[in-house]
Parts: structure tokens; C-alpha cells; sequence
């Protein structure tokens, strides 16, 4: 019989929720937090200054506190400040990004793109102390069954971003493609997909970003009352 939708689990092994609760009224918090998060932007102008292993270990738990189907957690964070590797990343990088730029994208994309002034050049993988490869585990590390993979390492990564933020630090989400080089690169078994790569540092003092607009509430939301 199927188990119907109750409070009642003592069956099992069930502990009880310990809630957030923010400092305020959840409007302050939710209202705090969007402040916060706002500010948030992508950085391709990344400084030399250090951080810590400690501070990147506690954005790596934040992740991984995302939600995954049937908790498989199926994600990986390789985190790379050895500045041999990431070199080797960067010319590799800079390759793929290379074929990109002169054959594989279309006129209307690089179009697209032209707002943001990308190009393949990739040197900031050198500058960054860190670069977060994020692999997407087609199994589970003994071979077992995963789901909704690309959603949970999408949300893992998405929470990945917000916690750097709130460390003071910035992100680029980087997707070079293909990306099965980086696998190679950082010797990491077949079942890690990588997912996206993401250095992660203080942003240089004049760092400029491109003035882009967000869309408003009316735009980005619609309520059903
Ligand atoms: N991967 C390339 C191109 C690129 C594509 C998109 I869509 C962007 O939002 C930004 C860049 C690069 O990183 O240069």
C-alpha cells in the first residue's frame, strides 16, 4: 500500500525540522537577502589576493547542502589553486574558446555577445587563486543510479555562486565547450561530467562589469492570486 501523506513517521529514521528563522519579519529577511544578492555580478577582471582554503572549504558545504533528486548528491567540486594546473587549464581553455570565436559560433551569437567584450582570452585562469571545476557524476561514486542530474548540479551550482557572493568573492561561470579535456587535466574518473568551471577571487579594485538591467518584477514574475 502506498504511504499516504501524514506526520507520522516513526517508522523511521526522522528528526525534526530545524527551521530558519530570520533576524526579522521574513520580509526584512527575504528583503535583506535580495540587497545582498543583488549585487552579485559576473567578473571576468579577477586579482591576485589570496584566499584562504578554509573560506573556499565553507562554500564547498554550503553547496552541497543543495537539493538533489533522491538526495544522490551528485555533484563533485574540484578546487584547483595549483598554479601548474591551472595553467595547463587556461592553455587548454584558450584552444577550445579559440575554435569558438573564429568557427564554431554563429554571427548572431558572437552578436550576442558583443555587450559583454568576451573573447579567448583566458588569462584570468592564471590570476584567480581559485578554480572551482564542478563535475556532474552520471553515477553515484559506487556505480549506483542517479536523478535529475542536470537540475540538482544546477541548483548545487547556483548556490555555489550565492555563497562565494556572500564570502566578499566573485564568480565567472565559464562553460568552455567541449569541457572533456578538464577531466583529463585534473585525472578524474569517467562517471565526473564537467559542468561548469568557475574561478573564484576577490575581483581587481577597478573591476568594471558591462551595465546590464535586470528584469523587473512585472517582467520576471506572474502571479496567480
Ligand atoms: N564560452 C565563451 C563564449 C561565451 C558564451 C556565452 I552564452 C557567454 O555568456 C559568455 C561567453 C567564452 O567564455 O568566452
Amino acid at each position: 500500500m502506498t504511504k499516504q501523506s501524514t506526520n507520522d513517521h516513526s517508522e523511521s529514521n526522522w528528526i525534526p525540522l530545524d527551521p530558519h528563522t530570520p533576524d526579522g519579519s521574513s520580509l526584512e529577511g527575504a528583503t535583506k537577502f535580495y540587497q545582498t544578492i543583488q549585487k552579485r555580478r559576473t567578473v571576468r577582471h579577477f586579482s591576485d589576493k589570496p584566499v584562504p582554503r578554509e573560506v573556499i572549504e565553507q562554500v564547498l558545504l554550503a553547496a552541497g547542502t543543495s537539493p538533489s533528486g533522491a538526495h544522490k548528491q551528485p555533484w563533485r567540486f574540484i578546487a584547483v589553486s595549483n598554479k601548474d594546473i591551472k595553467h595547463k587549464i587556461r592553455l587548454a581553455v584558450e584552444e577550445v574558446e579559440r575554435e569558438f570565436y573564429e568557427d564554431r559560433a554563429s554571427d548572431r551569437w558572437l552578436e550576442d555577445l558583443e555587450p559583454f567584450e568576451t573573447n579567448p582570452d583566458k588569462s584570468y585562469i592564471d590570476t584567480v587563486p581559485w578554480l572551482i571545476i564542478v563535475m556532474a557524476l552520471r553515477t553515484t561514486d559506487d556505480g549506483g543510479q542517479v536523478y535529475y542530474l542536470n537540475e540538482s548540479v544546477g541548483i548545487a551550482t547556483g548556490l555555489l555562486l550565492t555563497a562565494a557572493h556572500h564570502a566578499g568573492l566573485a564568480t565567472l561561470t565559464h562553460t568552455p565547450s567541449p569541457m572533456k579535456f578538464l577531466r583529463d587535466v585534473l585525472d578524474r574518473p569517467e562517471h565526473e561530467r564537467p559542468y561548469m568551471m568557475i574561478p573564484m577571487g576577490y575581483p581587481t579594485e577597478d573591476c568594471k562589469v558591462p551595465d546590464i538591467k535586470r528584469k523587473d518584477l512585472d517582467e520576471l514574475a506572474v502571479f496567480i492570486e
